[in-house]
């Protein structure tokens, strides 16, 4: 036997919540504490309760990874999950201020709220009817390491990157998600065109990848829940002043805008 210690899960949450709270980079970590995927998924959970216990509530989770071009902008090939706060929570238009983060991106998505909460192994088929609406949604991802690079557990240890997500208006989900077209503009200019079909060929999979992998961990969605789906294109960097819209066909329009 080797005989490795085990990761110290809590000394690790330490650090990446310190390098979000002070928006301060800080080098991977996964490799030198011998954390894989399982035990990166406790780290991001005894990050999350940091914030929890400073009064944030948790209200939903984000799906990541889902598209191939996310696999191949940050070099891993498997979908992750991660938590969301409301402290993450930025309204429809709003601004955000760039000094709470290192390296900010922004990525349009798809988002679900729940009507309820679904069975642990309820069948894909049965999904939508514990599906509310959906909407239109940007999500502002900033990794906590040097570079915005890292390995497969390191970005599950670091909530899979979530740091803010803007939701459009709700609306009740259309009949066809799977080949919506998505624009993401800044300034007015498209800086990125894709597919809802990026998002794992249909984004209701990704809901289903959500029940199955947060329920491997214990983590049942909840009614009134948001899940962002994933993104349909590449991440672009958010720079001041920059005004950012993703608009997704048939479901309409999230934005939001990046202080000067
Ligand atoms: O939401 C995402 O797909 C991001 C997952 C983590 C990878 C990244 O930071 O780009
Ligand atoms: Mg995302």
């Amino acid at each position: 036997m080797t005989g490795q210690t085990p990761p110290d899960v809590e000394e690790l949450a330490d650090r990446l919540d310190e390098a979000a709270a002070k928006a301060a980079p800080i080098p991977r970590l996964a490799a030198a504490a011998g954390v894989g995927p399982a035990a990166a998924y406790a780290v991001q959970e005894a990050l999350v309760e940091r914030r929890l216990a400073r009064g944030e509530r948790l209200v939903g989770l984000k799906m990541g990874l889902t598209s191939r071009a996310k696999m191949a902008q940050v070099g891993v090939d498997e979908v992750i999950w991660g938590r969301l706060t409301d402290g993450m929570r930025v309204d429809d238009g709003g601004l955000v201020d760039l000094g709470r983060y290192i390296h900010p991106r922004v990525e349009p998505e798809v988002a679900f709220l729940m009507s309820r909460s679904p069975e642990p192994g309820e069948p894909v088929g049965d999904l939508a009817s514990a599906v509310r609406a959906v909407a239109p949604a940007i999500e502002l991802i900033d990794s906590r390491y040097d570079g915005f690079s890292f390995s497969l557990p390191d970005v599950i240890a670091d909530n899979t990157s979530a740091a803010g997500f803007v939701v459009g208006p709700w609306r009740p989900v259309p009949d066809g998600l799977d080949n919506l077209g998505v624009l993401l503009e800044v300034g007015g200019r498209v800086v990125q065109t894709g597919s809802t079909a990026a998002i794992l060929g249909d984004p209701r999979r990704a809901l289903d990848a959500a029940v199955r992998l947060a329920g491997r961990r214990g983590v049942r969605l909840r009614e009134g829940w948001v899940v962002l789906a994933g993104a349909a294109t590449a991440a672009v960097p958010l720079r001041a002043g920059d005004h950012v819209r993703a608009v997704v066909e048939r479901l309409g329009t999230a934005s939001l805008r990046a202080a000067s």
